[in-house]
């Protein structure tokens, strides 16, 4: 890659334009979005789990609907972005081998476990929450399909987001065991919640040329930033209040100032050794290997129809 296609290639960049999958791109470029849509959507298809752990258990028949129209749907956007990263010449086969491997990472917060009902209030409301704020800005990233492919998944996560925080408003406008079951789950998610938007500034080692290749438009402490100061009032709001002590409005910065997060916690996570990272993983596998027999009617049939084709 000489330095005039680079420097072609950057121009293209901050002209705004998108990047489709048969343009010329740098090695680098291509090997970012792989690692970053095939993780988002292994992320996706592993957070099918926390709250599939509850479609049997739901409280009612509205919430169990909902709650499985929600875990569907994070299926759906898992195949929209297995289909992203497919346009740029990685098969679904090795990703998914990358992700039963461990090779692969998804995000942190899918290995913590939910114990009660709120903790479905709080992952609508939190996580979801918190993947509109990373995603609204990727819709704009400079590579096509995966910009596309996020308006839909936005637009489907917004809904999630409201029916968690309606889940937390009628925990936390009821008995007291409800209220207490609403503060709970808030205690449990709300750190893990800032780790998904990752590593501070100077651990985070992608964001400078991400952000140069407009695939990221802000660094993930600006965004954890935002979602803080959109979530606070919703919890004063609520009646509930957020696990940190350190919590406080900066009126300079027109931001909150929150308390340190513990990164050892984090990365602990990450590297495989989460609350609930084992199970995640024997989850999914063992769901791969029973599915096996569906993948190969598909082939055979495909294969058929190919031969009749032909003849
Ligand atoms: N967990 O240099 P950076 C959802 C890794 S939302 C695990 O900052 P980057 C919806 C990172 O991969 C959740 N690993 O990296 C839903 C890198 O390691 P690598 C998914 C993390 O890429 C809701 C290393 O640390 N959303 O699923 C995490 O520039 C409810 C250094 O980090 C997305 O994936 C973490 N939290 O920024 C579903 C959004 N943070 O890859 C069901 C798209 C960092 O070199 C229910 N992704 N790492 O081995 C992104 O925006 C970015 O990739 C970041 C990380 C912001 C996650």
């Amino acid at each position: 890659e000489d330095e005039a296609f680079l420097a072609a290639f950057q121009e293209r960049i901050d002209a705004e334009m998108k990047i489709e999958p048969n343009d010329p791109m740098p090695e680098g470029y291509r090997k970012t979005l792989v690692r970053q849509i095939s993780q988002h959507a292994h992320s996706e298809v592993i957070g099918m789990q926390p709250e599939g752990n509850w479609i049997t258990r739901a409280p009612t028949l509205r919430r169990k609907a909902a709650l499985l129209a929600k875990v569907q749907d994070e299926g759906g956007h898992g195949l929209y972005l297995y289909s992203a990263a497919e346009t740029l010449g990685v098969s679904r086969e090795e990703m998914t081998d990358q992700l039963l491997s461990g090779a692969a990472k998804y995000s942190s917060i899918f290995n913590y476990p939910t114990l009660t009902w709120g903790d479905i209030g709080a992952i609508g409301w939190l996580v979801d929450g918190a993947a509109i704020m990373n995603q609204i800005p990727l819709c704009r990233c400079s590579f096509g399909p995966y910009a596309r492919a996020m308006i839909r998944v936005c637009k489907e996560e917004s809904f999630h987001q409201r029916q968690g925080y309606e889940i937390m408003m009628t925990l936390a406008r009821g008995s007291d065991e409800q209220k207490a079951m609403a503060q709970d789950a808030l205690d449990r998610y709300w750190w893990p919640s800032l780790m998904m938007f990752g590593p501070s500034e100077g651990s985070s080692v992608h964001s400078s040329q991400s952000m140069a290749w407009k695939i990221k438009r802000f660094t993930n402490d600006e965004l954890r930033d935002k979602f803080i100061n959109a979530t606070v009032p919703q919890a004063e709001y609520l009646g509930l209040t957020v696990p940190d002590p350190d919590l406080k409005w900066n009126e300079e910065r027109q931001s909150y100032d929150h308390g340190e997060i513990d990164w050892d916690e984090f990365w602990r996570v990450v590297k495989g050794d989460g609350p609930c990272n084992r199970e995640r993983l024997r989850n999914r596998t063992r769901v791969h290997e029973e599915g096996a027999w569906v993948r190969e009617a598909a082939l055979a049939h495909a294969e058929k129809r190919r031969e009749r084709a032909e003849a």
